[in-house]
């Protein structure tokens, strides 16, 4: 009997610095009503996607932030969502700035949970690759402090067998990095679920034409389907959030590496992919069986190497 899951990129369109999380959350429960009627098992929301994208402001005291941070999970605010996915006998996975109080310290990370149909939470993952810069940098036309607000995450790249799938998550910038689809290729995921929040104007190429970033954007998501054999689920937080545009482009991209579903708009919008997570089988067993054609011993520099060297001068 074939496994497919009826998967929702529910994108988002901006959130300000003045909207309450009780005003984002009705839009998502819009989305996810949205996901009821087109028959959907699972609904994937973006990157920070109760409030606005916070890293964009500097604070020298990054407790001054803390009210962008959740301190438990669910709580008031997320508690509408995670009772009507449940009634909807609907799984979904949240992205949302995550503080946790550990042996005295106090720990922030970027995370993402997978809820399970029965509203239980199955997974968390915490943003491994974080982009940007820790302090203010006066040569920027706009800052983006993941590194200053977030650790990096400590959880590595799961896969959680949920829903009768192999299902696992990472966040934004994960998706750039072949590392991140690898290693969860190796546990053989069916569906990587990810969301982000990207802006439309490079920080450091400005002049950077919108569709090359956009090319940028898929390119990333549609090389670690195919190069994995996954169903990837990319969904974006988009449009002008106190005047900074973030990008949209929300897709659902096959293991073939094809879009099979992408957002058309700026705003929240729902799309819709029926994944056959058979359709992974093909590249996992022959042009991607990993046991027959991986040479580990070859990588080595993958694990020894954080930053790039060049060759030895002649
Ligand atoms: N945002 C961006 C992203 O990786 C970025 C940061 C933009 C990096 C453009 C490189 C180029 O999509 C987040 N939140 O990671």
């Amino acid at each position: 009997m074939a496994r497919v899951l009826r998967i929702g990129g529910a994108q988002l369109g901006p959130i300000q610095k003045a909207d309450s999380r009780q005003a984002v959350v009705a839009r998502m429960l819009a989305l996810l009503d949205q996901a009821k009627e087109a028959g959907c098992d699972l609904v994937v929301y973006p990157e920070l996607a109760l409030t606005t994208f916070f890293p964009r402001w500097y604070a020298e005291d990054i407790a001054e932030m803390d009210d962008y941070f959740e301190r438990e999970m669910p709580n008031d605010a997320v508690k509408p969502l995670f009772d009507r996915a449940k009634d909807y006998g609907m799984g979904f996975c949240l992205g949302y700035a995550e503080l946790v109080e550990e042996g005295g310290e106090t720990h922030r990370f970027n995370t993402c949970i997978l809820v399970d149909r029965d509203g239980k939470i199955a997974g968390k993952y915490r943003k491994v690759h974080l982009p940007g810069h820790a302090d203010y940098d006066t040569s920027l036309r706009w800052q983006h402090l993941e590194k200053r607000y977030f650790e990096p995450g400590d959880l590595g790249f799961p896969v959680w067998r949920s829903m009768d799938a192999n299902l696992g998550m990472c966040i934004c910038n994960d998706r750039r990095w072949p590392e991140t689809y690898r290693v969860m290729g190796l546990q053989e995921v069916e569906v990587v679920m990810l969301g982000y929040n990207t802006p439309v104007e490079n920080q450091h190429t400005p002049d950077e034409a919108p569709a090359l970033r956009m090319f940028h954007n898929q390119m990333s998501m549609q090389a670690g389907a195919y190069q994995n054999g996954t169903w990837v689920v990319g969904v974006a937080k988009c449009g002008v959030e106190d005047g900074h545009d973030l990008m949209a482009g929300s897709v659902i991209v096959s293991p073939d590496g094809e879009i099979v579903a992408e957002a058309k708009t700026r705003e929240d919008e729902l799309i819709v992919a029926d994944c056959d997570l058979d359709k992974c089988t093909l590249n996992k067993t022959t042009i991607f069986n990993f046991a027959a054609h991986r040479r580990p011993e070859h990588y080595r520099m993958i694990i020894e190497r954080t930053g790039s060297e060049p060759p030895a001068a002649e």
